[in-house]
């Protein structure tokens, strides 16, 4: 091999990771889960500080790199005799001691003054309870006056829907085990413990919809719990609340999805509640998931259709393209066009028909009956309940009603 080949060879690994680097850089733009474009007031504060720290870390980095090399460069192995050893120059020393001293006090102070900011609930102006379970996020919103008002408990999974420019407080736990709470264009993570309330400030400035994952790695389907934020102006938060509030309607007797309803109360309503939902006999069905489920909780089911997603929103209810039209909508639009809910154009339900075939076939979860000795007779999530294709067409029919 030339000396020009070796040569070659030295500057290939370093310029490729560079190259790479100005590549992934540029799938940044635009990305739903993009820590630097902030849009709450939280994650702008948290931004406030990540812009400054990182740019001193960067020039550190940068004077450091660039003393190494040219001390490696300069001091190169070129046959020279050994130079003389010594040892220590306390000038030198203190220097080195005091400068990044100074440089962490500089970055100490204002991290710790935004620890404070970001830890501050005494401002809220409404509650959510949040809690993290395999693998999945359940909101549950308490009665109060905050929010414009919520009359009635409200049960809801996936999708958090929080009214804009308002700082809704986050009450976090956790069913099982330790899981993690992050919208990062919202605000910074908070772990969801068992046994534990963990607070977190949530503002979005504008109507619109924020993507997340649960960040602290909880078992077979961690990647799959996603969730996210939707933040809806004054009014549209309100019909948003009325509609979950609403009574049941049953479906038309006699109708496909009558058929689905009696369907979903033999084989669906022991562990998943629909409010309102009345058996043969006339009787409010009420659901035990504690019986049948690990976490002891599944989701509700009483409005499906009012969110986009199902199953720790990892999967869709409406055709890519509207999915996408929703989370391209302009924020003064947002509102109306996220309480249209699933209209029947977008109405995709492919997803959620491999899902009733088999639920742990597309999403893993230790629902294997063979693994229920661990958790005492208990399923880890949804398991595979054998249905025809007959059940799930009325089903599907059923849930897709669910508005
Ligand atoms: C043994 C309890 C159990 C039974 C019975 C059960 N499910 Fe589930 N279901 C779950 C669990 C647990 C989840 C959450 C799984 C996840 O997201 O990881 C779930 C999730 C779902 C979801 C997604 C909900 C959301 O908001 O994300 C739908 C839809 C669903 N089930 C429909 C059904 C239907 C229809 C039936 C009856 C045919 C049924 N389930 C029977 C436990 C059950
Ligand atoms: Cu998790």
């Amino acid at each position: 091999m030339t000396t020009n080949q070796t040569r070659h060879r030295r500057w290939a690994l370093p310029l490729a990771g560079f190259g790479a680097l100005v590549v992934l850089s540029g799938c940044a733009k635009d990305a739903p889960q993009d820590t630097w474009q902030p849009a709450g007031d939280n994650a702008r504060k948290i931004d406030n500080l990540q812009q400054p720290v990182f740019m001193i870390a960067g020039l550190v980095l940068v004077i450091v790199a660039a003393v190494v090399g040219y001390c490696v460069f300069k001091f190169r192995d070129k046959g020279q005799a050994i130079p003389q050893q010594s040892h220590g120059k306390p000038a030198l020393e203190i220097a080195l001691t005091i400068i990044p001293a100074l440089i962490l006090v500089g970055i100490g102070i204002p991290t710790v003054n935004t620890l404070f900011k970001l830890a501050k609930t005494s401002d809220t102006q409404c509650v959510v309870n949040v809690t993290g379970q395999q693998w999945w996020w359940e909101y549950d919103y308490p009665v109060q006056d905050g929010c414009g008002g919520i009359s009635a408990p409200i049960v809801t999974s996936g999708q958090l829907v929080i009214p804009a420019g308002q700082k809704v407080l986050l009450r976090i736990s956790s069913r099982d085990v330790i899981h993690s709470y992050w919208i990062p264009k919202l605000n910074g993570k908070r772990d969801a413990v068992p046994g534990r309330v963990q607070t977190l400030r949530l503002q979005a400035d504008q109507p619109g919809i924020y993507a997340g994952q649960c960040t602290e790695f909880c078992g077979l389907s961690h990647a799959y719990m996603r969730m996210e934020a939707v933040s809806l102006d004054a009014a549209g938060f309100k019909s948003w609340v009325e509609n979950q509030l609403a009574p049941y309607e049953a479906p038309a007797a006699g109708s496909t999805a009558s058929q689905g309803e009696a369907l979903f109360v033999s084989q669906c309503s022991r562990c998943h509640q629909v409010n309102g939902i009345l058996g043969a006999d006339g009787t409010p069905v009420i659901s035990r998931p504690d019986k049948y489920v690990y976490s002891g909780a599944v989701p509700n089911l009483t409005n499906l259709m009012t969110r986009t997603t199902f199953a720790g929103a990892a999967y869709d209810l409406m055709t890519q393209d509207c999915k996408t039209a929703l989370w391209n909508t302009p924020s003064a639009q947002f509102s109306a066009k996220y309480l249209e809910g699933v209209s029947p154009e977008c109405l995709d339900t492919v997803q959620l028909r491999q899902w009733l075939r088999n639920a742990p076939a597309k999403k893993p979860m230790y629902a294997d009956p063979a693994k229920l000795v661990e958790t005492g007779g208990k399923y880890r999530g949804m398991p595979n309940l054998g249905l025809t294709e007959d059940q799930i067409d009325k089903l599907i029919s059923y849930l897709t009603e669910r508005k």
